[in-house]
């Protein structure tokens, strides 16, 4: 268990994952793993062509530093190989003092060389909480958008140039500014734009959450569901902006927007937050960008399923491919049900409720609580029961969901093993 996390630290240097998989590589995070005796420390494991390769953990580890916070992938450094980004939000500077953590990123370049990106100062950023790849100014390798949510900010870090910092301009500090990121190409011109969640965001009541997207030289557009064309009233917890993804969903070569309302409640006797059923916006990409106008939205009064409070539709999201044919699935975590749902996308309009597919999971699990699409397979996360399970994609082209319900374990482990996928 412990021990054998801490052994396969070793095969670090060795190279032993091949730096350009074909499969993958995913990463699986751990953040409360016990690594050389300190408690909640955290790890990260890999997997190429979903068999375990390495353990990666901190060459410092510190009790509570939580690494493994966040995971994203991306070619950072434009060699045309797979780097890691981890996230350890809890991490310290000076002795601990049970506050939030300032914290610390590590990029692993192929997976070996490690580069340390520290935020000056010594607050509780919670720097490293959320995290991001994409091509944020058009130069052909991926910058790495960095959430510090307990500052207001998210940070921008590119190869050779210092962090550039995105303020919540005229928010609060509990707005959670930065506690979910995206990267996408909603306007199609080869350059990525970045969307930063801010689910604790205060509009006309307190928590109904905002969703900002910053373009080419920092043009901002803020979203909310008081936005015309978003569905849905923004109530107080909404939490509009806990999870983001992007992807293609009809499959016109601009990116689409999906936005979790993990808060949204559905029933009158809803008070949302924890109590939410849930649900997700969509926005479709369009030559000028994000249209909020042609918007949609998800919950389970319209899907398989039933929408139930504490259900928390919309608590995690993922865009891929998972039957081939072009257009992207989107992948909706319903940790409360125990349940992932999964919306096929079609070239003719994008998502649809025709054979959407609900895949329930174990109880008591926390299962969709993270999920991620690699190289066209659906991977979800169970962290409470610390499981990981891999649904092989497998070619059925039109509005078919491309999985079934039957997955494989890929592996288990103590720490909220699967709290974060990558
Ligand atoms: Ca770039
Ligand atoms: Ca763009
Ligand atoms: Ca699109
Ligand atoms: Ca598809």
């Amino acid at each position: 268990m412990i021990l054998g996390v801490v052994a396969l630290t070793i095969p670090l240097l060795t190279g032993l994952a091949p730096a350009c998989a074909t499969t993958g590589p995913l990463a699986v995070a751990q953040p409360y793993a016990t690594v050389d005796g300190q408690v909640r420390a955290g790890a990260v494991r890999i997997f190429t062509d979903f068999t375990e390769r390495q353990t990666i953990t901190q060459d410092d580890p510190e009790p509570g530093d939580m690494f493994g916070s966040a995971l994203a992938t991306g070619d950072f450094d434009d060699d045309g190989c797979t780097d890691l980004a981890v996230g350890a939000s809890e991490e310290d500077e000076g002795p601990l003092n049970g506050a939030d953590g300032h914290g610390v990123v590590e990029i692993l370049f192929g997976l070996t060389d490690r580069k340390v990106v520290k935020l000056p100062g010594s607050g509780g950023d919670r720097f490293g909480a959320a995290l991001a790849a994409g091509d944020l100014d058009g130069d052909g390798d991926d910058e790495l958008a960095i959430g510090a949510p307990g500052g207001g900010s998210v940070y921008v870090y590119g190869q050779g140039s210092k962090l550039r910092r995105i303020k919540n301009e005229g928010g609060s500090v509990t707005d959670q500014f930065g506690e979910a990121l995206t990267t996408g190409d909603f306007d199609g011109n080869g350059t990525d734009e970045l969307v930063i969640g801010a689910p604790g965001a205060n509009l006309i009541r307190q928590g109904e959450g905002t969703v900002t997207l910053v373009g080419k030289g920092g043009r901002r557009l803020l979203y909310s569901q008081e936005t015309y064309g978003i569905d849905g009233l923004s109530e107080s917890w909404d939490a509009f902006g806990a999870a983001l993804a992007s992807g293609d969903f009809n499959a016109d070569g601009r990116d689409d927007l999906a936005i979790g309302v993990p808060g949204e409640g559905l029933s009158s006797l809803q008070r949302a937050g924890d109590y939410g059923e849930g649900a997700v916006d969509v926005i479709y990409g369009s030559p000028g960008g994000l249209r909020p106008a042609g918007a949609e939205a998800w919950t389970q009064n319209t899907l398989a399923g039933e929408a139930v409070m504490y259900d928390r539709f919309g608590t995690s999201l993922a865009a891929g491919d998972l039957n081939g044919d072009g257009d992207d699935e989107l992948v909706v975590g319903v940790p409360g049900e125990n349940a992932v749902q999964v919306l096929p996308g079609t070239k003719t309009g994008g998502l649809t409720k025709n054979h959407n597919l609900l895949i329930p999971g174990p109880k008591d699990a926390e299962f969709g609580a993270a999920v991620t699409v690699i190289d066209g397979h659906l991977v979800v996360g169970a962290p409470t029961r610390g499981e990981v399970v891999v649904y092989r994609g497998s070619v059925k082209k039109g509005s078919y969901p491309g999985v079934n319900k039957n997955g494989r374990k890929l592996a288990e482990g103590d720490g909220l093993f699967g709290f974060g996928l990558s």
